[in-house]
Order: structure tokens, then sequence, then C-alpha cells
């Protein structure tokens, strides 16, 4: 096992959205922060959820995306999001990603845990069926595990910060993000970035690489060392206007 772990965290991607036309805009930034990525040499990366604006998303673009990230020369890890949720005939109900080598798709409801076992990552998330006041996110997290290196969370919802209250659908608060055992939290729902890092947590949302909403189209960029400050640095793919 490795003294270092490079990742690259994203999110909100939307594919298939009406804010990008017929989809084919999103797919080409997309593929655009994926280049990016791979230029960074990650050793995995997590995706944290709303890969498709809908769970209406044409067969042809779900294929596109499948094709995307098999192509990826290291792991994936993802979750579903609350536009691509796990409901009734969800996507990744009708279609199978467990079937792509390197992808590892977090869909149990109650959270699951995935072991890269080279790398010495256990990752847990959850998949989201109902976007609701009463699901959390973060909820049900488990200790961390004994037989991993690194710990990392995936979740996806709506950030609420010390102090703050919400009414908005799946809450994820900051007590809880500095509560939580993992090593990295990657973050999705907001599409712009967030760096979420204090003595107590190391988590970011990492913003949409397919909207140019806050620092632009971005993604997150994460550096942990054995008995180092970790680094979490966004990455702008393209800036805003
Ligand atoms: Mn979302």
């Amino acid at each position: 096992m490795r003294q270092r772990l490079k990742i690259a965290h994203c999110s909100d991607i939307h594919l298939d959205g009406d804010s990008h036309g017929a989809g084919g805009q999103a797919r080409e930034a997309f593929a655009l922060a994926l280049a990016h990525m791979r230029g960074q040499a990650p050793d995995l990366m997590l995706l944290a959820g709303d890969l498709f604006d809908s769970n209406a998303a044409r067969p042809e673009t779900v294929h596109w995306a499948m094709e995307a990230l098999a192509g990826l020369p290291f792991p994936v890890v993802m979750i579903p999001g609350n536009h691509d949720c796990m409901m009734e005939g969800a996507i990744y109900r009708r279609h199978d990603f467990t079937r792509i080598p390197n992808v590892r798709l977090l869909a149990a409801e109650a959270g699951e845990i995935a072991y890269l076992a080279d790398l010495g990552v256990a990752a847990w998330g959850k998949g989201m069926v109902d976007h609701s006041t009463d699901y959390s996110p973060l909820g049900g997290c488990p200790a961390r595990p004994p037989d991993c290196r690194w710990y990392l969370g995936l979740a996806h919802g709506f950030f609420v910060p010390h102090g703050g209250d919400t009414d908005r659908s799946s809450p994820i608060h900051m007590r809880e993000i500095e509560a939580s055992a993992c090593d990295y939290l990657a973050l999705g729902h907001h599409h712009a970035a967030m760096e979420l890092v204090t003595d107590k947590a190391t988590a970011a949302y990492s913003g949409s690489p397919t909207d140019l909403i806050g620092r632009g189209a971005t993604y997150v960029l994460v550096d942990l060392s054995l008995g180092e400050v970790p680094s979490v640095a966004v990455r702008t793919i393209t800036p805003a206007r």
C-alpha cells in the first residue's frame, strides 16, 4: 500500500440536461474534465452524484457515459444523486454499471463500502431513493474499517453550516462532516465548488465541470499523505465568464 493517495473528485455533470440543450454541451464539458483529471494521474476518481440530469436520460447518453468511465485508466467510485436517484425505473436499475470493470457504484439504500485493496482504500456511500428533508446523506456512515489505509466517503446533498438550519432536502451538516471518520468526504449537489477544510474536516464540494457558476467549471484534486496535512485544491477547467 502506498504512502500517498491522489484523488480526483467531481460531481453534478447533469448529462442530458435541458440547461445544456440536447446534452451535447454537457457531454463535451465532461469529456474535457475527464481529460484534465487524467492529466493529473490520480489513483482513483470519486463521482459524488448527478452524473445524469434525470432518470429519463436517453439510453444513448447512458451508454456514452458508461464507455467514458470504462475508458479511464483508474478506478471510479460513484453514488447516485437526487437527479439520478434510485427510484423505481432508475438509470442505475435499468443499466448495469457494476459490469464496468473499473467502476464501483455505491447504490444500496442503507449504504455500502467498496474496497479497493490495491490502493488500501475503503469508500463508503449510499444510494439516495428519496430526495427529502428526512433523508440524511451522511447518516449511518460506519466507523472506520480496520483493514484500510484510506477511508473515503461520498455524499450528495445540501450544505448546512455551523449554526445554520434548513428545511431543504438531503441536508449535510458541517457538524456531521467534522464528526466523520473519513479521511476525505467527496460531496456533491452544489454546482459552485466549496472547500470544507478545518482542523476536524477534510471535505469539499467539487462544483460542476459542466456549469460555469461560481469559479467556473471545476473539479477537486486531493492529495492525502500519511502524517502530512492533506491538500484539497479546486481546479478550474473553464473559468466563469
Ligand atoms: Mn443534486
